[in-house]
């Protein structure tokens, strides 16, 4: 079938005509098909049996532009394809994290997944104040594994270079490029500023030349650093939860990029949830302290336990005798490269999660945690700490030493008296 854009009226036909889809359903005639996609670029469809509610599956499709814009704003289909090979990717990995594909069609640019049931964004459930228990252990577990074992302290050298050519996704990422790492700081005419943001918070992020030149670091990074498969869109939008489970979807921006891209940016979304939960608790007649306390400590957990858990994959690597260094002949060369590694990555976590923090304020596309405050004046107070403490992390990444320096960052946001 060439391609179309499918609607809810069309896709039973096309279920019909893909056997592997078929198959699930026992009357293509009595289908419930509701088209529920909130993001910013796809058509998202729920498909299940009237009365059967096992016999469920979701189906994505790439629409040929950007949804949020729409036609004006032309985006390949191709990047459909680098979603499903993602998923295949990570699922293999850490299955019990990414959602199974049933089928993919190339032509059609769409993908049927297995219907996860009672879960919700994870974005969702942090504006409700959820609490989440397993999710630092599943989302670091998830991140060590797909960032270690795509790497090179993992693959062959060959292996790795075709992975890395494979996975290259120009027009994603140079939508990143442009809405993380420069329109924020250009004043482009695609930023959005908030209505109650004083312009001098935003131009002191626009007119500091430190700052400026630590994100074209981080740009540089982004575009030139092909450390690992990335999911390269890992925000809490791109997960869904519940109390059990947690299973990461939409890696459609996937493709060879620095770790801490991925890492940095759900820190960064945790973060903003974090700065999003006082007046949002406050609102809800709840002391925030005990959500925010939750909070931040999944922040850390996220953090400490990803470094944990890929410290623990790459010792058992090099204990089967497949070491990255070679012979360790001093027998403390491997482990001195490792604590170099990590510092660096946890230094690259924090400036791209400040870049992920400040395009989120300043730039085109918001997060609603922090968008959605109803009062003006306590978002305006979110968006200032928000940006305050991007500059921070960003500007002293090299010198924090542990998320007890982010902890410390988030304490002197929020006590310090923020004019802009
Ligand atoms: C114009 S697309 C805006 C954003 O949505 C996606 O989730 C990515 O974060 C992208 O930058
Ligand atoms: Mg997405």
């Amino acid at each position: 079938m060439s391609y179309q854009a499918l609607s809810a009226a069309s896709l039973p036909a096309y279920l019909a005509s893909v056997p592997a889809l078929r198959e699930r359903f026992s009357d293509l005639g009595d289908l419930e098909v509701a088209e529920v996609g909130d993001g910013n670029l796809n058509l998202v469809f729920l498909v299940t049996q009237r009365g059967r509610p096992e016999q469920t599956l979701v189906l994505k499709q790439a629409l040929p532009y950007l949804r949020c814009v729409g036609e004006s704003w032309p985006l390949t289909r191709h990047r459909m394809d680098i979603e499903v090979r993602a998923l295949q990717v990570f699922g293999a990995l850490c299955p019990q994290h990414v959602p199974e594909v049933f089928h993919a069609s190339s032509e059609m640019s769409l993908v049927a997944m297995r219907r996860l049931g009672e879960h919700i964004v994870l974005r969702h459930g942090l504006i409700a104040g959820t609490v989440y228990p397993k999710l630092a252990d599943h989302l670091s577990t998830y991140l060590a594994r797909t960032l270690f074992f795509t790497s090179d302290l993992h693959l062959p050298p060959e292996a790795k270079k075709q992975a890395v050519a494979a996975a290259a996704n120009t027009e994603l990422c140079k939508i990143t490029e442009d809405l993380v790492f420069t329109h924020p700081y250009d004043d482009s005419p695609s930023n959005a500023y908030p209505p109650g943001l004083p312009r001098a918070a935003i131009e002191r992020i626009q007119r500091n030349a430190g700052l400026r030149a630590a994100v074209a670091e981080m740009k540089y990074l982004f575009m030139t650093a092909a450390e690992a498969r990335l999911h390269g869109d890992l925000h809490t939008g791109s997960v869904m939860v519940n109390g059990d489970e947690t299973w990461v979807i939409d890696p459609e921006f996937s493709f060879y990029g620095p770790m801490g891209f991925d890492t940095g940016a759900m820190l960064a979304n945790l973060l903003m949830a974090w700065l999003a939960a006082e007046p949002r608790q406050r609102a809800a007649g709840n002391d925030p302290a005990t959500y925010q306390a939750w909070l931040l400590d999944t922040v850390c957990a996220v953090w400490e336990g990803f470094e944990a858990k890929f410290l623990a994959l790459w010792r058992a690597q090099e204990a089967q005798g497949q070491g990255f260094i070679g012979k360790d002949l001093d027998g403390d060369s491997a482990e001195a490269f490792r604590a170099a590694f990590m510092r660096r990555l946890f230094a690259d976590t924090l400036g791209f999660a400040a870049c992920k923090i400040m395009r989120r304020i300043v730039g085109l596309a918001k997060v609603a945690d922090i968008a959605g405050i109803a009062d003006e004046a306590a978002r305006t107070q979110a968006e200032v700490r928000a940006l305050r403490l991007a500059e921070h992390l960003l500007l002293n990444r090299r010198d924090i030493a542990s998320m007890d320096g982010v902890r410390a960052a988030l304490r002197g946001v929020c006590s310090a008296s923020l004019s802009s």
